[in-house]
């Protein structure tokens, strides 16, 4: 599938949480861009009211690139636990509240496992999912989805990074996402695989919009 590609350039990153615009930022930062955020500028937030994370990533994407007239990368993304059929999914910011109280989201998940452990088996599986939209003022849109699965652990460990990382460790390795520098998290270190789902998302998009 071709993809268009983004020009050097100014490129507003259409979000509002810190710890999603510093780490696309660093993923960006290889390819000198002229980043600012929707944050930085000013934007207001649109509701995002979308039933999916495409929507939702689109929504962002799209407001941010019109009140800017500028192309804009917008993140969706969140947590979702396998027995939760899902949940909190696309809800993962609300469910921690106008404060923003993310111990208190992860404790309302491992409540809800707990429950349902009393009656009986449990998976304690679960995947983070983020979807990248890069709009253009012309409407132009184009995605890119990744994902990375593991366990979803209690108590959370660790307070690097932000939202849900310290109740997530990922296959194959024995610490959560709060106890890895972002670096690990992105598993960006020279020559290896991408291992967030952030990092596995911008890598498919680098590879669609930014090289070649
Ligand atoms: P913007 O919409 O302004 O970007 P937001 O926090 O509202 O910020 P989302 O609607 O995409 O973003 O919500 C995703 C939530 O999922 C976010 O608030 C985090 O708590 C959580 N989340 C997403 N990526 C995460 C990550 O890498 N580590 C931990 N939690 C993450």
């Amino acid at each position: 599938m071709s993809h268009r590609k983004l020009d050097a350039g100014k490129l507003v990153v259409a979000s509002h949480n810190k710890g999603k615009i510093r780490e696309i930022n660093e993923l960006l930062s290889p390819y000198g861009f002229e980043v600012v955020s929707a944050a930085e500028l000013d934007l207001p937030e649109p509701e995002e009211n979308g039933l999916t994370f495409e929507a939702n990533a689109a929504i962002k994407a799209c407001a941010a690139a019109e009140a800017s007239g500028l192309p804009s990368l917008a993140d969706d993304s969140g947590f979702c636990v396998d027995e939760l059929d899902g949940d909190p999914g696309i809800y993962s910011a609300r469910w921690a509240g106008p404060e923003k109280d993310f111990s208190m989201a992860m404790r309302t998940i491992e409540e809800k496992l707990q429950t349902l452990a009393s009656a009986g088996e449990v998976s304690r599986r679960g995947y983070f999912v983020a979807v990248l939209c890069l709009a253009w003022p012309d409407g132009h849109q184009e995605f890119f989805r990744g994902e990375v699965h593991g366990d979803v652990v209690w108590p959370p460990r660790g307070d690097l990074g932000f939202g849900y990382d310290p109740m997530f460790q990922p296959d194959g390795h024995d610490r959560t996402f709060g106890e890895m520098s972002s670096e690990e998290k992105h598993g960006m270190a020279l020559g290896s695989e991408p291992l967030s789902h952030r990092a596995r998302a911008f890598k498919l998009f680098s590879e669609g919009c930014l090289e070649g």
